[in-house]
Formats: C-alpha cells, structure tokens, sequence
C-alpha cells in the first residue's frame, strides 16, 4: 500500500492541473519566458508565484482579521532569522507539496532540482536566529498574533570555501536575482535619527523638556516575508528593515553640487543593513553594529506605535496591547528608545513612560559566555545615541537609589556591581542589566539553564524580583525538521498515527510501543539507511569522499567554538586511528565521523581545528592501512539546507559541550526526532532529552555542571590528564608532528597548545577517558542491530516535548498571555 502523507488541509488548496496552469501562466505573464526557454531559476521563480497566490491572500486575511479584533501581539525583535530556503517548507504548509511536485513532473522538470534553485535565507548565525526562525513557523501555526522584526542584510552569514583544508569567506548573496518571497512596502517607511547633541530647553509652561538634534539621518524601508503556519490558516509577516541615505539628506547635498558627497551619505546609510556580524557568541562593540541595533529597534518601535495609534488616542493601552520580545540583549536598545519616544515626543512623565517600558518588554537570555554578554563603551553611546545614554544614566540612578538601596541599604559594593554602568578605564553599558531591570520576564532557555541564570549570571537580581525569572525551554518546529526534511519517516508516522502529529508531535509516542517489532524496526532502519545513502552521495559530490552507508554516521554540526568541543571530538578520532594503526585487528564497526561548521573569521583557534579536521581527514580517509574503518568528513558550508540532509541521516548525535556552557542546544532534538542516539554531556537539554527518552537511550559522559566548578575552583590542571594517560598524550603530541601537515611540522600545535599551556578552559582532557568509554559503548550497541533499532525508534517518538509549538505555548502562558485569532 502506498504510505498516507500528512498533508496540510486547506480551501484553496490546487490540484495538479490548476498547479501547472498557474506555473505556465507565471513564467509567461510573471516571468517574460515560456516552457520551452525557461531556466530551472525561472520555473523556480513562477513556482513560488503559483503558491504566493494562496499566500498572499492568506496573509491578507489574517492582518484583517488582527485589525479588526484589535487584538494583543508579540514583536519579536531579534538581529537574526536564520530562514534556509522557504519554497519545499511554504508548500507543505499550504498543503500543495503532492500537487506541485506531479504539476512540474508533468511539465517535465523534477521538484528537487527546481527547489534547488532557491539560496539559503541566512541571515543568522546560528542556534539563536535558528531559533527565532522556527518560533515564527510555530505563531503562525498556532494562530497567534505576532510579527517578527529584524535586519534586511544585503548580505547574510558568509558563505564558507574550504582551500587548502582552510576555510575561506566569501560573501553570500541571497537575493541577488530577486526574491520571490519578499515583498517591499514603501507605505511604511520609517526615518531613523542619529549622532548629534541633546538640546535642555523650558517651555512656556515652565517645564523642562529633551530636544535631540540628530546629525544625521537614515531611512528603514521594510521588506515583508508571508510566514505560512500549517494548513495556511495564519500568515504573518516577518518584517526586515534595509537601510537606506534619508531623501532629504543626499537631495541637500547634490543640489549643492556636492554629487560625490551625496554618494558617500548614501553608502554610509546603506552600510547599516549591509551585512550579518559573523560573529556567534561573542561581542566586538563596533560602533556599526549599534547602529545596526538602533536602526532596526527604532524602525520597528515606530512601526509597532503606527499600528496602535490606529485604534487608540492614548498610550494607557499600549502595554495590552503590545508584548516585545527581546531575542537576547542585541534589541536592548529598544528599551531606551520607548522611553525616549514616550517623554519626549509623546509627553508623558517618566513614571507613567516607565510603568509602559516594564510592562512591555520581556528579554530571553540564550547564554552565560562571559564573552559574548553584551557591554557598550558608554562614549559610543554619547555619540551615536547620546539621549538614550541620558535616559539609561537615569534608570540607572532609580534602580541604584530606590530598588538597590531598600534592599541592601548603603551597600555601594552592591550598588558597584548591580549597576548598569560598569566603571573601569573605559565606562561600559551593561545591556544584560538594562534587560532585566526593566523586563517584567527574563527567561532563559533550557530547565538547567534557566537555573544557571538565576544562580550564577543574576543572583541579586533574582534575589530582588524572584517572580521575574522564567525558564521556556527551547523547541523546533515538526514541519521543517521532520515532515519536509524526512519525507520517508514522516509517512511512516502518518500510517501510524495519522495526519495531525506535524502539530501534535507527542502522537509519535505511539511509536514506542512498537519499538521491538521486528517488522517496525525494519521499517524504522531501512528509512535511516536510505538518508545514509542519500548523505553519502551528497558526501561524494561535495567532499570527493566515498563513505559505507552500513558504517555508523556520528555526527557533530555547529558552529565552531572551543565550549561546543569540536576539537575533544578530534582528539578521539586521533586515539581511533591510533589504535587501527597499532592493532589492525582492532574490534570496532566501521565509523563516519562527520562534522559541519562555520568558525568566526577572526577566532583563529576556530580555524586552526577546522584546518586539523581537514588534514587528519586527507590523512585517514587515505589510509589503507586501517581498510576503511574510519572515515573522517568535513562538509562546507554548512547551513540550513545540509542540516536538512544530515539530520535524517545520523546514527549519533555528538552534544558534547562542557556542562553548564550550551544554553540549551536544538540540534539536538532534530538529532533525535529522527532517530539518531545522542552522545553527550549533561548540559543545556540534552538533560531533559534524557529525561524523556531515558537513560539508557542515550550515551552520557563527562563532569557534570557542579563537578566542572568544582574543579575549576579546585585548580584545573590539565597537564595532569596529558600526563595521567597515554593515549591521551600520543594523540596530543601527534599534533605537533608532521604527520598530518607533511613537511609542515607544528601547523597543528595551536589546539595542543591551548590545551595544556593554554589551560584547557573548556576541560577537554578532563572528558578525554569519559567520552572515549562512551564511544565504546555507541560501538557495542551498534553491534546489537535490534537493540540498536529499538533505541533510535524511542528517542524519535519520545521527543514531542521539543516541538516549538510547546515553547511558544508555554512564552504565551508564562510570559505574553496572548489570544488566537482565526482568520476567514
Ligand atoms: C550570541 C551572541 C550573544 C548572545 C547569545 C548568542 C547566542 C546564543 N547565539 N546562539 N546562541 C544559542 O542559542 C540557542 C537558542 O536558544 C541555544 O540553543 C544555544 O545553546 C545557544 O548557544
């Protein structure tokens, strides 16, 4: 029997013959071209015509149906989407995937290579704007009101050529031909000031009022995206702001004469949504980057306050009206800027302003890296924002003089450390403080990170507002990371349990009491194997690599970053071959140890593991000697589009940060939605994956969070485990040879290096023996076909808790208390 397919219901749905009508009629009326001349681009072009039409009409109906409730929404304000590509997601959603792929077999041209044509919207860096991507996906689906509000970067996250076994950066270029996705709305314009003084100036009455006297001025033109819920109910629009030189501005200059000045002003306006900051996890408090912060905050504050205004005459309402969502501390300056609008141009008190401020904004915390919280020099905010560095001075001196002072009275070292501004040789905005001073929630994204927010990066706070603290723990959404990535087993769960799990991801539960079915368990690994197949051909294509589809497909893709452990992964991988070489009977199923990851381009350790990865896999992969045991991948330019190929593919999931560094990790769970057993550390949640799926399905190893402080405050010595263990030296010392790197000794000392005189921060030697045993036992298990079926099956139907729907579920009960609205 053919397998059932979960499809979207919807009205409007087309059938074949009306599908390849409207593509026809798109690539003539829409496109300029015809069936015969037509490049794949073009058929990809009218493709997204033909669904736009259902879209662009959904859409329609839910802003109608939002104006006309006047209902409460969420402004999810975040720096970064990581979108990947929408066409194969957007016709799921619409429920026409059937009917678009037999229109375009029809029309001789196959669905894949069609889609194909799409680039990857990558205007994030990772795990964070990954996350507000799906959270987007989930609002829509629940018919929720919410809009999104970020960047339009000309350029998104780089693209990443490995040369020489080094990455290189090149520029992406997302919508260099066009987007058919996108829609630009020239009605809402919005002018955004900046630099110049701040005027005291006394009004007839005798009041004392604020006049800011921008020196400059941009424009924000906005950009909207359609997000298609599932079954199309709810379309709402994330909405990118680009920056553009203010008409007025350049206008003055070149009837001036000034034609060169005037294109000067324009580059610099435009340099302001020019390109995504490629760094993850860390900060550099470039003075473009606030900018690029302030730029999009006020654009979409004065978007935000537009909308309102239509229905209301007062700003009593607003907080009812209107949630924001911080997404981390990067739209801080949101804060500053209503408070500005508020007193400034809308005349109130700064009471009333601040009692609107703290019932607005809610702020989610995504990491405890000292690194990467945010701190701003405060002469960058006196020059670029000077009246929000006034605004800031004075929530700051409130909060020190009532709230720090009635809780610790006349405790300056409190007040020192508790205040927003950090006094050193350079004065800095803390912009984590700012959150949470005036956030009515902060959250944290995991159960144990959530904790570790409270404990470790905010104990006075919490110790002043404990009812402020909130954890939501992070999920994903079914649509993309199992329906539309993994079309075998999402069928497979359809003849199980019907067509409802891609919103109800715990009906999959029922899979679990099949787990030991012979006949199941086939089924379940004959669709793994098939990815595996699918992989390696990808692997083929873009590495030159031939791997077996029957060896273990472990798995680690991230970004690459010393607390994620990439290299602790490598030392392993060394301490294999090793012991392949030494005993070439050595018992072990044949492995793929493959790994996907963009490194910061100024993070020179970062570059020199992804250097290593590339060298030892030339080395390995070519080494007779070991009769293809071992192979060793590193696939470029990782995104979302090869994570959608990888996921589905992998036997083990590595989730090997050191504990109490990943917030919460969501790879992980896509990992285990399709079926792959996580090999990790009890960290972020991986813990509550272990929870659910149980112990004995998953392979925890390493220091747990409190052992890692312990020893760290105990005295960390890593030379002890370099000296302690053997294998462990070897490996370490191998890396300082010319093994690798002929006639190149020491290109790879740099990770040796950090490890020993460095200190190993991240304890990786501390782990070493740990993870070696827990790869031994994967190997046992694997050996076990059916014990092995039957724990990948578990893991896949036990993580319904990490669909994104329950995160945004549980943010409307904890945190936006908001309401659905159907639209017509
Ligand atoms: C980046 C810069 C500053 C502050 C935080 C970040 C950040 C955090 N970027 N990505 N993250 C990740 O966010 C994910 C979603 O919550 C988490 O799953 C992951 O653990 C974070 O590392």
């Amino acid at each position: 029997m053919a397998a059932k397919k979960a499809t979207a219901k919807n009205a409007l749905a087309l059938s074949k013959e009306q599908f390849k009508d409207s593509i026809v009629k798109h690539l003539r009326s829409t496109l300029g071209t015809d069936e015969a001349r037509a490049n794949n681009q073009a058929w990809w072009k009218a493709t997204c015509s033909a669904v736009n039409e259902l879209v662009f009409d959904r859409l329609t109906e839910t802003s109608k149906a939002n104006a006309e409730n006047d209902s409460r929404a969420v402004h999810y304000l975040s720096l970064e989407f990581l979108m990947g590509r929408l066409t194969v997601n957007n016709l799921h959603n619409v429920g026409v995937f059937d009917a678009a792929r037999d229109a375009l077999t029809d029309l001789g041209k196959d669905i894949n290579d069609i889609c194909d044509e799409e680039p990857d919207m990558a205007l994030g860096n990772g795990g964070l704007g990954r996350l507000a991507a799906c959270f987007i996906d989930s609002l829509a689906t629940l018919n929720y009101p919410a809009v999104g509000y970020g960047i339009h970067y000309e350029h998104g996250l780089f693209r990443q050529e490995i040369q020489g076994g080094r990455q290189i950066e090149r520029p992406d270029s997302w919508r260099e031909y066009g987007n058919p996705w996108e829609i630009c709305r020239p009605e809402s314009i919005q002018e955004v000031p900046l630099y110049g003084y701040v005027e005291t100036v006394f009004g007839e009455d005798g009041k004392m009022r604020k006049v800011w006297h921008a020196g400059r001025q941009i424009k924000g033109v906005p950009w909207d995206i359609p997000v298609v819920g599932y079954e199309a109910k709810t379309v709402n629009v994330l909405r990118l702001w680009e920056s553009k030189a203010a008409d007025f501005f350049d206008w003055d200059v070149f009837n001036a004469g000034g034609y060169v000045d005037s294109q000067a002003e324009k580059s610099q306006a435009e340099a302001v949504s020019k390109v995504l900051y490629p760094n993850d996890e860390s900060e550099q408090g470039k003075e473009l980057r606030l900018i690029q912060q302030y730029f999009f905050c006020a654009c979409s504050l004065k978007d935000i306050i537009r909308r309102y205004k239509r229905n209301h005459t007062d700003f009593s309402q607003f907080s009812k009206q209107a949630v924001i969502q911080l997404n981390d501390t990067h739209p801080t300056v949101a804060i500053p800027e209503l408070m500005r609008i508020l007193i400034d141009e809308e005349g109130l008190v700064w009471d009333d302003a601040w009692k609107i401020c703290s019932e607005t904004f809610a702020y989610t915390n995504h990491t405890l890296l000292p690194e990467a919280l945010e701190k701003w020099a405060v002469y960058l905010f006196e020059k670029v924002l000077p009246r929000h560095l006034e605004i800031i001075y004075e929530i700051n001196r409130r909060f020190l003089e009532d709230e720090v002072e009635a809780k610790w009275p006349g405790n300056d070292e409190m007040k020192r450390h508790l205040s927003i501004i950090e006094e050193g040789e350079t004065r800095m905005v803390r912009m984590a403080f700012l959150c949470v001073v005036t956030c009515f929630k902060t959250n944290g994204v995991a159960a144990m990170h959530s904790e570790l927010v409270k404990q470790d990066l905010f104990p006075e706070f919490c110790e002043l507002w404990p009812e402020r603290f909130e954890n939501v723990t992070n999920g994903v959404t079914p649509r993309r990371w199992l329906l539309a990535c993994n079309e075998e087993l999402a069928s497979m769960y359809t003849d199980l349990v019907g067509d409802q799990w891609p919103r109800d991801l715990t009906l999959l539960s029922k899979a679990n009491e099949f787990a030991d079915d012979a006949k199941f368990q086939k089924k379940f690994m004959d669709i793994k194997h098939t990815k595996k197949v699918q992989l390696a051909k990808v692997i083929k294509d873009l590495c030159d690599v031939e791997v077996d589809p029957n060896a273990i497909f472990d798995i680690q893709i991230k970004r690459l970053h010393e607390y994620k452990r990439q290299h602790l992964n490598v030392l392993h991988i060394l301490a294999l071959y090793r012991r392949l070489l030494e005993n070439p009977n050595y018992e072990m199923n044949k492995r793929v140890f493959i790994f996907g990851a963009k490194a910061a381009p100024g993070y020179k350790l970062a570059k020199d593991i992804i250097y290593a990865i590339n060298k030892i896999a030339d080395k390995v992969n070519n080494d007779e000697r070991i009769q293809g045991k071992l192979k060793v991948v590193f696939l470029p330019n990782y995104r979302v589009t090869l994570a959608e190929k990888l996921f589905p593919a992998a036997d083990v999931s590595e989730q090997i940060s050191t504990a109490g560094y990943e917030a919460s990790g969501t790879g992980n769970m896509k990992f285990a939605l399709n079926g792959a057993l996580t090999l990790g550390t009890l960290d972020g949640a991986n813990v509550e994956i272990a929870e659910e799926v149980g112990d004995e399905n998953v392979f925890i190893f390493g220091l747990n969070c409190d052992e890692v402080k312990a020893l760290k405050a105990a005295g960390y010595n890593p030379w002890d485990y370099y000296y302690g263990n053997p294998e462990l030296k070897a490996v370490l010392d191998w890396l300082e040879t010319d093994y690798f790197t002929p006639g190149a000794p020491g290109e790879l000392a740099s990770i040796k290096q950090s490890l020993l005189e460095g200190g190993d921060p991240y304890l990786c030697l501390a782990d070493f023996a740990s993870y070696s045993e827990a790869h031994i036992a994967v190997d046992k298990m694997y050996s076990d076909k059916k014990g092995w079926a039957r724990k990948a099956i578990i893991n896949s139907a036990s993580v319904g808790k990490f669909n994104s729907d329950r995160s945004i579920e549980d943010y409307v009960d904890r945190i936006w208390h908001l309401e659905k609205v159907m639209p017509n």
